[in-house]
């Protein structure tokens, strides 16, 4: 069987459900994020096979990691670890302004190491994921990433890189410096322009950067645009994907959310039209429904954004 491989962080979250500063005795919705597990449960909605590897809390958000993430299908390889799970802050200070901040030093899965990369798995997957945010976790994560990747390349697998810039873990030259060696070495590279230019500087319009980071080595770049859709430089060949219009209820997310897409539909063996039409429709889910991956959809669901009824009955 074809299945995707990803290897990260999966953290829980608390975030305020009202917009305001944080008080005492406020509401905290509890959720659980990660850009990896994210990814990992788009493909498997979309009814691809889909592999997350990661440490994991003994505690009980650990517990509910790996119960949530199987019931969606995911296959889960975690080393349980004795350390907490890491969290996500989520406070809506205002209504359109959203603050985070990340709970996530001395904790499980931020004590990845390259020894918990399990080689047949990796080398027997039909593609590997990874994501910018583990090699800032720390040395023993970033060395996981490169042991998965050596698996990778040296098996014939493909990589696929999404950069995902978080400013909270380390800086713009610090994140350069550590994605460069990685985008090399991959085949196909998800990034926003300002993420993009973090690799590729001095390029600005989405097909100079994407033909930048192909010129690193990877034979796709897809830049991400958001509510512009996308472009992508897939074996020398340009697209343009336009954005489905939908109302923003929750953006994070969004990025995994078309990342999952486009990746389901590349396991699935579809061409690039419709891989990156799916990106832009679960990138639409994501952003019109609460949560990271709550609102993916199904496959039976792709269509409900093309009815221009709000109820379909
Ligand atoms: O892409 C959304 C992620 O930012 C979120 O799920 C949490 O993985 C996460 C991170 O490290 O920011």
């Amino acid at each position: 069987e074809r299945y995707l491989v990803t290897v990260g962080e999966t953290l829980a979250v608390l975030a305020a459900p009202d917009v305001g500063p944080l008080v005492l005795g406020a509401g905290l919705r509890l959720g659980l994020a990660g850009a990896e597990s994210n990814v990992a449960v788009g493909v498997s909605r979309l009814g691809g096979s889909a592999t997350w590897i990661g440490r994991v809390s003994e505690d009980q958000l650990g517990d509910l990691i790996l119960r949530e993430l199987r019931a969606e299908g995911v296959t889960t390889v975690a080393v349980r670890d004795p350390a907490p799970t890491s969290l996500q802050l989520r406070e809506r200070r205002t209504a359109t302004h959203s603050r985070t901040r990340y709970y996530r030093t001395h904790t499980a899965g931020s004590r990845l190491s390259a020894d918990d990369i399990p080689e047949p798995l990796v080398a027997g997957a039909a593609v590997l994921h990874i994501t910018g945010i583990t090699p800032a976790l720390g040395e023993g994560p970033s060395q996981a990433i490169t042991r998965a990747v050596d698996i990778a390349v040296d098996a014939g697998v493909p990589v696929s890189l999404d950069i995902n810039f978080r400013s909270l873990l380390w800086s713009e030259e610090e994140a350069g410096r550590a994605l460069l060696p990685l985008l090399r070495r991959s085949d196909l590279v998800f990034a926003g322009p300002h993420e993009a230019r973090l690799v590729v500087p001095g390029a600005d319009e989405p097909e100079e950067l994407a033909k930048g980071i192909c010129d690193l080595g990877p034979t796709g770049a897809v830049i991400k645009l958001g509510a512009e859709g996308a472009f992508a430089l897939l074996d020398g060949q340009g697209y343009q994907q336009p954005a489905v219009p939908v109302t923003v209820h929750d953006s994070v997310g969004a990025g995994d959310a078309f990342v999952a897409g486009y990746l389901a539909e590349l396991l699935a063996g579809e061409p690039p039209e419709q891989r990156l039409r799916t990106a832009v429709v679960l990138g639409a889910f994501a952003v019109a429904t609460t949560g990271d991956w709550e609102g993916l959809p199904r496959r039976s669901e792709l269509e409900l954004l093309d009815h221009h009824d709000d109820v379909v009955r």
